[in-house]
């Protein structure tokens, strides 16, 4: 029977491989249901969910109230296009400005248009405000950085697996270390600089955490040199590190805030631009947009993704069981892990190992125990369960974790 039943994950697989582009290599797992921190493959067996959809579910599978506020909205009004108000736009509108401190927000869907619309802001903010020449306009980036698969914004990225064979790219971007101010400083005399844009942790890159302080001595250099600083928190944003914001750490207020993924508590694609009227207004009526952002379907649910972290204390929840998270996962002393760094339930680990692919084995053998969670650039695994574990969940992880260990020996 177990091999019977085996030959469904197998066939979804197949037919996956034969129909579907072959652009992501995933654990050979099928998922068929979700529900907070667990997952179900179509064997019917459960999962900790260690991603979350890279952060994109960090509010838990299927949360009730967010799939009750979509449901009912999605049976009333889903989409008008903005050649038309809707009331849920301005409502969500007020309500989301208000959340985070600034006088207007830009809604769109994915991730990656949420980055292009903050670059279009900083640019239109340089030229009108800073004098910058036209099309002269430069923008301060991160080696390491991930911002989306854009071709605008691969343009500036540091992977050749995210860029290889997709040139020609886009200029005025100048690419810096992370975490280093030296070289900051020194990219900020260019005149033609109207923006820092920078992940305030790293995901992809493999949850790299900067200095404290860094983030707070960015946002100083960049106001002095009349530069916005831009922090996009797709990732590390709506209180995966432990904060609402991965800014908060540091008392660091973006000039403009780039949120996506669990602004919908992984329903659908919805992100948004936050920053003050100044910036804002530079986009005049006409200039930007697209189909579906700030649909109602998207409004109503993101007021209630947002209402969801703050009534169930996910931050505080994701501070305390991160920090034990990683107390409990060093206690292990394994031979295999050189390195454990995170803020809140945002973190990785560096596997040491002979065998280039032992995180993948790992990966592998965790998922063989009921634990899934995925490799980041061969030698880091980051572990991001949705933010409402309990203790009880995560010495359960903990255990998984330690035992799979062995796979390595
Ligand atoms: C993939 C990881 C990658 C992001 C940050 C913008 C975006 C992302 C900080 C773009 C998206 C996703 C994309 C997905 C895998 C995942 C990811 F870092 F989360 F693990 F790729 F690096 N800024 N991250 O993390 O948002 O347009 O995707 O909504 O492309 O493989 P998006």
């Amino acid at each position: 029977m177990e091999t019977l039943l085996q030959s469904r994950s197998s066939q979804c697989i197949e037919r996956e491989e034969k129909y579907n582009a072959h652009n992501y290599h995933p654990l050979p797992v099928v998922l068929d249901k979700g529900k907070g921190v667990y997952v179900w493959d179509v064997e019917g067996k459960k999962y900790f969910d260690f991603l979350s959809g890279y952060s994109a579910i960090n509010q838990g599978h299927c949360h009730p109230r967010i799939i009750q506020t979509l449901v009912e909205q999605a049976q009333k009004l889903t989409l008008t296009s903005r050649a038309f108000h809707s009331e849920l736009l301005g409502e969500y509108a007020q309500f989301i400005t208000s959340f985070f401190g600034y006088d207007k927000v830009l809604p769109m869907n994915t991730g990656v248009e949420g980055v292009e619309t903050a670059i279009k802001l900083a640019r239109k903010w340089g030229y009108a405000y800073k004098g910058i020449e036209e099309n002269k306009a430069v923008i301060i980036v991160c080696e390491g950085n991930f911002h989306g698969r854009t071709i605008n914004v691969i343009s500036f990225s540091s992977d050749p697996d995210s860029k290889k064979d997709f040139g020609p790219f886009v200029p005025g971007y100048i690419s810096i270390e992370f975490n280093n101010l030296n070289e900051l400083a020194g990219a900020l005399k260019d005149k033609n600089v109207c923006g820092f844009l920078v992940e305030p942790i790293q995901g992809e890159a493999g949850v790299v955490v900067p200095d404290a302080g860094y983030l707070s001595s960015c946002y100083a250099m960049c106001k002095a040199a009349n530069v916005l600083f831009i922090a996009d928190e797709i990732q590390t944003g709506l209180a995966r590190t432990g904060r609402m914001l991965a800014c908060d750490y540091e008392s660091v207020k973006p000039d403009i805030l780039i949120l996506g993924k669990a602004l919908s508590g992984g329903t659908l694609p919805v992100s948004a631009v936050l920053c003050n009227d100044e910036i804002m207004l530079t986009i005049k009526p006409g200039e930007h947009g697209s189909t579906y952002g700030g649909n109602p379907l998207a409004c109503k649910v993101a007021m209630v993704a947002l209402q969801v972290l703050v009534d169930e204390n996910m931050a505080e929840n994701s501070d305390e069981l991160g920090n034990y998270f990683r107390t409990k996962l060093a206690a292990l002393q394994s031979p295999y892990i050189s390195l454990i760094r995170g803020k809140g339930l945002f973190n990785a680990i560096v596997i040491k190992h002979s065998h280039k692919d032992a995180a993948w084995t790992l990966c592998l053998e965790m998922m063989k125990n009921g634990l899934l969670a995925k490799p980041t650039h061969g030698d880091k695994i980051r572990f991001a369960p949705p933010l409402l574990i309990t203790k009880n969940e995560m010495d359960i992880c903990i255990e998984i974790i330690a035992k799979s260990l062995a796979i390595l020996d």
